[in-house]
């Protein structure tokens, strides 16, 4: 069974100033932590773990929030990298605080990249700062291709968009252009991944921009 952390009470410091005090942790280890988002099933989980191997030799360490249970942690624990699970006991997106009892369970200056698996929800999470040092919003093809105009404000923040599953964005009439489109009127440059966690299609430009903001995280600097 994966660590889990349950969280009971919040705690009653501003999330924001538990956010900026677990950002100085990660710099301090030097760890680029990433808060993945996206609805259930989007394919956040698979997309983590194909791309921790990729990432090799990159060191990459998981957070998996959701309401309750510890499937996706048990998962990623058997591929062997470091994992803690936090349940929120029903909150529909982690809190700073929750990530702050995290971070203590982790190898954290072992780590380049911590992923930190926000439970399934395209709305709570928007707006949640949890000192993580990129967010990436993650919609799969099926879903459709008006997500970005329904649930602007967690792509409107978002550092990268994933759109995944591309595999069978055929099958699902998924529009790109549309999406596109949807997608520019609120952020303009944001850089956008179509993948296939499954097929590998496309990871590879995800995979490099990834290893870019690592570069560029700080680790490079510590003692220059
Ligand atoms: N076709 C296809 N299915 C995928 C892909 N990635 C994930 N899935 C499937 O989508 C379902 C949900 O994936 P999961 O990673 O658990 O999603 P999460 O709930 O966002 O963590 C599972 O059945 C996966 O096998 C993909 O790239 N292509
Ligand atoms: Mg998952």
């Amino acid at each position: 069974v994966a660590k889990t952390i349950q969280i009971g009470k919040s705690v009653f410091a501003a999330n924001d100033d538990v956010a900026a005090a677990n950002r100085k942790v990660l710099g301090e280890a030097g760890t680029l932590a990433i808060n993945v988002m996206a609805s259930p099933g989007a394919g956040k989980t698979t997309l983590i773990l194909a791309t921790a191997k990729a990432l090799a030799p990159a060191r990459v360490g998981v957070i998996e929030g959701d309401i309750a249970g510890d499937l996706d942690a048990r998962v990623v624990e058997s591929q062997g990298l470091p994992v803690v699970q936090v349940n929120t006991g029903g909150g529909c997106h982690l809190r700073a605080d929750m990530i702050a009892a995290a971070l203590p369970e982790l190898p954290l200056s072992a780590l380049d990249v911590l992923f930190i698996e926000n439970v399934g929800n395209l709305v709570c999470p928007a707006g949640v700062a949890l000192g993580e040092g990129r967010k990436v919003v993650v919609s799969s093809t099926p879903e459709g291709h008006d997500k970005p105009l329904k649930y602007p404000a967690v792509f409107r923040e978002a550092d990268a968009v994933v759109i995944s599953k591309w595999d069978v964005a055929p099958y699902v009439g998924f529009d790109l252009e549309a999406y596109l489109g949807y997608l520019r009127q609120l952020s303009s440059s944001v850089p956008v991944f179509r993948l296939s966690a499954r097929t590998g299609e496309g990871m590879s430009d995800w995979v490099s921009w990834l290893q870019e903001q690592v570069r560029t995280n700080g680790r490079s600097t510590t003692g220059s």
